[in-house]
């Protein structure tokens, strides 16, 4: 139950404005174990694997032309509720919309430039980790886990 795991990204318009030690403070104090951190610049076809269920919409082409703008903060969270959680931290896709207190609330305003990623779903969450970062992520223990979980 502790093992779920997320993929979460700081986009390039976050890694430009210095919020990728914010970010991943959120998640690392919200107790999460983290598990892989890189910063990529993606190429077009893992941008089209990764978000391959918005290959139809409009705003696509847009989109994968900001993903590519820079480099991308990609890491993985672990720890119980990652996925559910990692979303309601991320607060809603557009800016506008979001619960104050989230992370594109606190640091975004335009649905096209709303910071960060995180996976909808546990299995979308072990395809983006795969996609990303390959199949085989090391674990370790912590010491802390005893602390935060009951
Ligand atoms: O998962 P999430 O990022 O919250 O939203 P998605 O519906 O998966 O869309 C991915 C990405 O696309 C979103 O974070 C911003 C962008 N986007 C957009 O630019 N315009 C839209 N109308 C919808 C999404
Ligand atoms: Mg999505």
């Amino acid at each position: 139950a502790n093992l779920e795991r997320s993929f979460i990204a700081v986009k390039p318009d976050g890694v430009e404005r210095g919020l990728v030690g914010e970010i991943v403070r959120r998640f690392e104090t919200r107790g999460f174990k983290i598990l892989a951190l890189q910063l990529v610049h993606p190429s077009e076809q893992l941008l089209r694997d990764h978000y391959a269920d918005l290959a139809g919409k409009p705003f696509f082409p847009k989109l994968l032309a900001y993903m590519q703008s820079g480099p991308v903060a990609a890491f993985v969270i672990q720890g119980k509720g990652a996925v559910k959680i990692g979303r309601a931290m991320l607060g809603a896709t557009n800016p506008q919309d979001s619960a104050p207190g989230t992370i594109r609330a606190d640091f975004a305003l335009d649905i096209g430039k709303n910071v960060c990623h995180g996976s909808d779903s546990v299995e979308s969450a072990e395809k983006e980790i795969a996609l990303w970062f390959g199949e085989n992520l090391k674990s370790y223990t912590r010491a802390v886990d005893a602390v935060i979980y009951e």
